[in-house]
């Protein structure tokens, strides 16, 4: 187990000298959303910042390497301060009142000649809910298109159609992070928490020694699986065969809960036949783990009393990402272990509020507090609330890749992009920016200068996480208010403050006369009212005296759901659905030209994109650039020295990054993080082949070759 020490580590604020301003925050990037006070200490010549943790219910106090240093990116000197447009490919300083002319011009210049959808609208899972709830407003009412979708769909996705399916809602956890203690069998499926939500550890460290049994699935040995008791090194994008065997040895040995099955679920006896008919020998083959190994895990998780499951990106970022969820959740539900103390399912969400950025309406399918834009009730309810006609409201849009591809084929020939950096997230990013290139018009609203930015007519300076209030939902499904430590500086504004004054240039100001976010949260609750993700209880007043309110909360009384599931599943029938999954192959396989799968990922130190942590200078340096990592025998075998330069080339592109070898990988698989741009953008060489059912892409497999750039010998 690496020491998770040197991260945790709490500095002396008076050792930076006499404090003056201390403001309240939570850090920006991933979904634990731990909350922390920067400590300003002006001295003659300069600023200097420290940070310290505050005690809340999910970090308890803690804080990673990366929350210490955030303070790094939102002050740094290297914020957008004022509008910019392109001029003669430059980009020069503008005022507001400019900048909004050009949008007006642009806007209803394309929406005349092309209708409403030529203009789209892209979103992300770092906003708040007020801003995503704000921003699907504008597409459906200022706008009037229905192309709108956000990077949380290449986040949660599959996991959110998995869930819903399955259970009839999708809340990331079932449970609160304090049960993870009770949990006396654990499996951690493709999530690398040690580096992604370090400041869980001590939860499953807790469960350890409470003598849980844990158990990792990865292709690689990660902070994570080396606290792991069973390791299955699985091939890349085979999970849903290999829970097909975990679930053959459950059903046959007996360690299902037949009470459980009968009373609150439907579907389970399909899968039973369908595991009946696979051979687990065939299984160990396919997926890369012994029979064994797969045998041990299963009789572990059936014989432990209580018991609990978590996947994340490497389970669910497959073209198969949607069913492989599926497969855990008929795990889940063959034991009966939901519901229960100690027992339930962990989608581990990802971005800030990627649980309240998918639910409130920037998803192409939907409306506030998960309602459907196809259901005629769901539209009529939130017409109402917006003071429009049903009819007025557009339909279902595409999903985030498909955007892109209608943006290449100038479908859509205005863009308006508001906090995500697609040509670094999104697959076959050479295509992607092709496709950017060629747009009438390309808005993008961001805090800092994106390599997407670099591409814009117009760039519009926002307000960091530091400068703006607003709710977050953390990954248990907690509503957190983050109240503004400061006020913004230079000319900029807020997200929701520009979605308002664009609203008004489009004649729509009377449906977006805001002049807070509190005010945009009472609209939310309202939308949210009865929908599946109901807000409707919560207020700033309750989320400031509780220190956050579980979704669903249907009024003001209502405690919030810490644990779902107790009595009956969402679905009208209350009953959960099982469905027998088939053993999966990922879309491209390898071949004599490209012999080796590539997996992606992150490491503990930068946040997705990098945009905000390559500018912390204390993280950069950290990890200063990206890398393969590749195992030795495989690095000798194409003359590969370590920390030498690599060329990695997929049908679709290639990049260049240095080596690292190790034997923590698979032999077939090589991995390289997402964190850098430009050359080292490994989603030049990714496969944009997407899941049927959620549209997710396949980031997690693709073949690849790989050579040294320089032969030496
Ligand atoms: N440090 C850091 N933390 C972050 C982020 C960040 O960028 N940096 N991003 C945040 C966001 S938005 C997200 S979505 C989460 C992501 O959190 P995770 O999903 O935990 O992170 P990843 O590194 O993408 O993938 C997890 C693991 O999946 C493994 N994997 C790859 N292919 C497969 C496979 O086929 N099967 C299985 N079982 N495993 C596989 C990888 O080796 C990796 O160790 O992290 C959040 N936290
Ligand atoms: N190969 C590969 N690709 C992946 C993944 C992978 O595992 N492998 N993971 C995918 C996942 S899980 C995710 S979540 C996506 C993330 O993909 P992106 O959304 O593109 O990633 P970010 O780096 O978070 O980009 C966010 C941008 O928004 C800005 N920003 C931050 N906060 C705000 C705000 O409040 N307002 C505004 N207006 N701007 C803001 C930041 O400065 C940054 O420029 O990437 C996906 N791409
Ligand atoms: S990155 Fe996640 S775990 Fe680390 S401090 Fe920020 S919210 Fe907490
Ligand atoms: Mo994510």
């Amino acid at each position: 187990m690496k020491p998770l020490l040197d991260i945790m580590k709490r500095p002396d604020p008076a050792a930076f000298g006499l404090p003056g301003r201390v403001m309240d925050t939570q850090c920006p990037f991933c979904s634990v959303q731990c909350k922390m006070q920067i400590i300003e200490h002006p001295s003659e010549d300069r600023m200097t910042y420290s940070v310290v943790p505050k005690p809340n219910a999910a970090s308890e106090g803690r804080l990673c390497v990366k929350g210490m240093n955030a303070y790094q990116t939102a002050l740094n000197g290297d914020r957008l301060s004022y509008p910019m447009a392109k001029v003669d490919g430059e980009f020069v300083r503008i005022s507001w009142e400019e900048a909004y002319r050009l949008i007006h011009t642009n806007f209803t210049g394309v929406q005349k000649q092309y209708g409403f959808d030529a203009v789209g609208v892209y979103g992300g899972g770092s906003l708040t809910n007020e801003t995503a709830y704000l921003l699907g407003k504008f597409a459906r009412v200022a706008l009037r298109t229905k192309y709108i979708d956000y990077n949380g769909r290449f986040c949660m996705s599959a996991a959110a159609s998995a869930g819903n399916k399955a259970f009839g809602i999708d809340r990331g956890l079932t449970n609160q992070l304090s049960e993870i203690p009770l949990a006396k069998c654990i499996i951690l499926a493709g999530t690398n928490i040690a580096e992604c939500q370090p400041t869980l550890m001590p939860y499953f460290e807790r469960a350890k020694e409470n003598g849980a049994y844990i158990i990792a699935i990865d292709p690689r040995n990660t902070g994570t699986t080396d606290m792991a008791d069973l390791h299955l090194r699985v091939k890349p994008g085979m999970d849903a065969a290999l829970v097909n065997g975990m679930l053959k040895v459950l059903i046959e040995q007996g360690y299902t809960d037949e009470a459980f099955l009968n009373s609150r679920t439907k579907g389970y006896e399909q899968v039973k036949e369908h595991v009946a008919s696979l051979e687990l020998e065939q299984i160990a083959d396919i997926t890369g783990v012994p029979a064994a190994q797969i045998r041990q895990a299963a009789e572990a998780f059936g014989k432990a009393p209580t018991g609990m499951v978590f996947t994340a990106r490497g389970v669910e970022q497959q073209t198969d990402g949607y069913m492989a969820v599926r497969n855990f959740l008929n795990m889940v539900l063959v034991t009966g272990k939901i519901g229960k103390e100690g027992c339930g399912y962990g989608a581990v969400t990802g971005q800030a509020n990627g649980q309240g950025g998918r639910e409130h309406g920037q998803k192409a399918d939907q409306l506030p507090g998960y309602r459907l834009i196809e259901n005629p009730a769901d539209r009529a309810y939130i017409a109402e609330v917006w003071g429009i006609d049903a009819e007025e409201l557009p339909g279902k849009g595409v999903s985030a890749y498909e955007m892109m591809e209608k943006v290449h084929a100038q479908e859509i020939r205005v863009l308006f992009l508001m906090g995500s950096n697609p040509i670094v997230s999104n697959p076959n990013a050479n295509f992607v920016e092709e496709g950017l290139r060629k747009l009438d018009f390309l808005v993008v609203a961001d805090m800092l200068m994106s390599e997407t930015a670099r591409l814009a007519d117009l760039i519009l300076p926002i307000s960091s996480y530091i400068e703006n209030t607003g709710t977050i939902t953390n990954l248990e499904g907690r509503v957190l208010l983050r109240e503004a430590g400061r006020e913004p500086e230079g000319e900029v504004k807020h997200d929701w403050q520009v979605l308002c004054d664009v609203a008004e240039l489009l004649g729509r100001g009377d449906k977006f006369s805001f002049a807070s976010a509190e005010q945009i949260f009472e609209e939310l609750r309202t939308a949210s009212r009865g929908g599946l993700a109901d807000y409707y209880g919560i207020t700033y007043d309750r989320l400031r005296k509780e220190e956050g309110v579980y979704w669903p909360c249907p009024s003001p009384e209502h405690p919030g759901e810490k644990r779902l599931f107790g009595e009956s599943f969402a679905h009208a029938d209350g009953k959960a659905e099982l469905t027998p999954v088939e053993n999966h192959f990922p879309k491209e396989q390898v071949s004599e030209d490209f012999p080796l799968y590539l997996t992606t990922g992150r490491v503990l130190s930068h946040y997705l994109t990098g945009v905000q942590t390559r500018r912390s200078h204390t993280l950069a340096a950290r990890s200063f650039e990206s890398f393969v990592e590749i195992h030795p025998k495989t690095a000798e075998r194409y003359g590969i020295g370590d920390t030498e330069l690599v060329k990695l080339e997929s049908k679709r592109g290639s990049i260049v990054v240095r080596s690292k070898l190790s034997s923590a990988i698979r032999e077939d698989t090589v991995f390289v993080p997402m964190h850098w741009g430009d050359l080292q953008n490994v989603n030049k060489i990714t496969n944009q082949a997407l899941d049927p059912t959620c549209k997710m892409p396949g980031f997690k497999v693709c073949a690849v070759k790989v050579e040294p750039l320089v032969r030496l010998v």
